[in-house]
């Protein structure tokens, strides 16, 4: 099962590349920040170059594992679609063609005849991607192929992929806004069970060298099936010395005090909750954008949960990092049905996890795969619980 979280973790290095490709080449930056106009509203290939950056990557995802593992192609999820209509109204198929020529003509016709941006976007989409990681080599795990298929998220948080600045400051190690919250996700889950057994978290800007001022990635992979749990995380960055994670200051400061837990949500959370999430962690309680990078937090354990109680993550944000918790020790629940569940006292094991093979009922398009009653990530079933009771008492006293 290496050979398939190397392509995995390859296909992820890709997606980072041309990620960082259209910040940092000048003829895609300048479609990637352009703001439509009034008169332009309609015109698709300016309103939504960002969208045909996802699109591009999830194609070379599909494409990628496709070529590696025939038939997983088809198998390939995620939140976007390919096709796209040009200012002539012609209809077009994105998707990575046999040569770069191919690719950078089919994209010309999108990108209103843009020829620079076309050939550049191409030769991204084609240019060969080396990745290895000895740590994987410890992987020796067998899933049937035919049983997996995969979530992808191309970008996530592509509003601070677009607007983010790449000098904010972390605090306490997290970053509450910015580049480094960006993140490439690819997660498998098993067809017949819905459970996650794969994920790899690419950052593809997670270092900025002060001198050339480019950017440097960093992965995080895990591997969760049967009896078997592997983490990227479990190996020292002496074995491992292509990715290490600069944790200087990256502490959890509640880890080590049993009645303070450190917890990370978006800004978007409600009023109740903020309140009761606030009472249980005090100044412990993080903001920061990104489905994807919020549980980056708790897997490199800057937090020891991503509380998050609206509809507004998708099986895209949640597959892979949910893979890489629960190779940790972890994992993530529906957070409504949790609730439910304490309430009922039901036991630990009844306590309803994220599933990612069925949709919501009666939901259309994208909410279809909803995380609808919102989602707890966690590292420690322990430490989950106990925050969890203190968490509802809390939110029902006023
Ligand atoms: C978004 C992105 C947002 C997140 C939202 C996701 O995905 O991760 O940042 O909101 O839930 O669906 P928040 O940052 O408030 O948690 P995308 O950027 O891919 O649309
Ligand atoms: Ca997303």
């Amino acid at each position: 099962m290496s050979e398939i979280l190397q392509e995995l973790l390859r296909a992820s290095e890709k997606a980072a590349c041309i990620a960082r490709a259209c910040r940092q080449e000048e003829a895609l930056f300048q479609l990637l920040i352009e703001e439509k106009k009034e008169d332009e509203k309609n015109k698709k290939f300016l309103t939504d170059f960002k969208t045909l950056a996802d699109v591009l990557v999830q194609e070379v995802v599909k494409h990628d594992l496709g070529k590696k593992f025939p038939g997983l192609e088809q198998n390939v999820r995620g939140e976007e679609s390919n096709k796209f209509t040009n200012e002539h109204g012609e209809k077009i198929i994105v998707k990575v063609c046999p040569t770069e020529e191919e690719t950078a003509s089919l994209l010309q016709k999108v990108l209103d005849n843009n020829k620079s941006a076309a050939k550049t976007l191409a030769r991204a989409v084609h240019q060969e991607v080396t990745l290895t990681d000895k740590a994987l080599n410890a992987v020796n795990v067998s899933i049937p192929l035919d049983n997996i298929a995969v979530w992808v998220d191309p970008i996530d948080s592509t509003y601070q992929y677009i607007k983010g600045s790449d000098d904010i400051q972390p605090k306490k190690g997290i970053y509450p806004k910015g580049l480094q919250c960006v993140t490439v996700l690819i997660g498998v889950f098993l067809i017949d069970t819905g459970h996650p057994v794969m994920g790899v978290i690419n950052q593809p800007f997670a270092i900025k060298d002060p001198i050339t001022l480019s950017w440097k990635g960093q992965w995080y992979w895990g591997l969760s099936y049967k009896e078997s749990n592997i983490c990227s995380l479990h190996f020292s960055a002496t074995e491992n010395p292509d990715n290490q994670v600069d944790r200087g200051s990256q502490l959890s400061a509640a880890a080590t005090e049993k009645n303070s837990y450190a917890t990370v949500t978006s800004s978007a959370e409600s009023k109740d909750v903020l309140r009761a999430l606030s009472k249980v962690c005090g100044e412990n309680l993080h903001f920061a954008a990104g489905a994807g990078y919020k549980c980056l937090c708790v897997i490199q354990d800057l937090v020891d949960f991503y509380v998050f109680s609206e509809d507004t993550t998708f099986k895209w944000d949640s597959c892979a990092p949910h893979a890489i918790l629960k190779s940790l020790g972890g994992g993530m629940l529906d957070l409504s049905e949790c609730i439910k569940s304490i309430n009922q006292n039901e036991k630990l094991c009844a306590r309803p996890h994220i599933l990612y093979n069925s949709e919501v009922q009666g939901a259309k398009g994208a909410d279809r795969w909803a995380n609808k009653g919102g989602l707890v990530a966690y590292r420690s079933e322990q430490h989950l619980e106990s925050f969890m009771n203190i968490f509802i008492k809390k939110f029902f006293t006023k």
